[in-house]
């Protein structure tokens, strides 16, 4: 069994409290402007940006730090091609007849439809599985633990880091997704987690009227 190996925490940093109350509402500030977008330009973008933001998702805490999680970035239009014709066959089944009334009810406010332009013109698509084990080296399996909830939080960093660098995205789950298994041939133990659809928004992009739930009915003190 491997001894714990402790390092000082030097890089946490103390505010003073009228600072963290400033950065606490100026973080709010500008998360609450993430829109999640459907109209997307093809407006190149930097690699450097995709990876320095996949690195920030890679420090998301995780179960048992076994990082479950694996990133495959698409820019070739090929794959990309090849992603939308399988997600919209999906798609398809999904809005007709395979989605409950309820469900479709519940969209209905988001405007979606089978048709997945975006999978083609944003520059990037990110997708992100999770793993529930490694095989080593040498052969051994490792199981991961809390998978879903660690590819979960790593995702929200992802999210969140693309917003911070000035970019939009969409998450995209077509259901099921094992197609990206085959199309990015991934091995078996890496599930599709969510597909991110990555880049600017389009000059005339528009978004749902929609609103978020006031602090009052998300949260409890007592
Ligand atoms: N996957 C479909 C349907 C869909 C489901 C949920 I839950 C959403 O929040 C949005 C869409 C689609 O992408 O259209």
């Amino acid at each position: 069994m491997p001894q714990p190996r402790f390092v000082p925490l030097d890089d946490f940093r103390e505010y003073p409290q009228s600072e963290m109350i400033a950065r606490a509402q100026s973080f709010y500030e500008e998360i609450k402007r993430r829109r999640t977008v459907r109209d997307f330009s093809d407006r190149p973008v930097p690699l450097e940006i995709i990876e320095a933001c996949l690195r920030a998702a890679g420090t998301a805490p995780n179960g048992a730090n076994l990082q479950p999680w694996h990133f495959t970035v698409v820019q070739d239009p090929v794959i990309k091609q090849k992603i939308r014709a399988a997600a919209e066959i999906e798609e398809a089944e999904f809005y007709d007849g395979k989605a409950p009334q309820a469900w479709l009810d519940a969209l209905a406010p988001l405007g979606t439809d089978a048709n997945k332009p975006f999978l083609e013109t944003a520059p990037y698509l990110i997708v992100i599985f999770s793993k529930s084990h490694e095989i080593s080296d040498e052969g051994t399996t490792v199981k991961h633990y809390y998978a879903s909830e660690s590819v979960g939080i790593a995702t929200g960093f992802l999210i969140a880091a693309l917003h911070h660098a000035g970019l939009a995205t969409l998450t995209h789950t077509p259901s099921p997704m094992k197609f990206l298994n085959e199309i990015l041939q991934r091995p078996s133990n890496e599930r599709p987690f969510v597909l991110l659809v990555v880049g600017y928004p389009a000059n005339d992009a528009r978004v749902p009227a929609i609103t978020k739930k006031p602090l009052s009915e998300i949260a409890d003190f007592r």
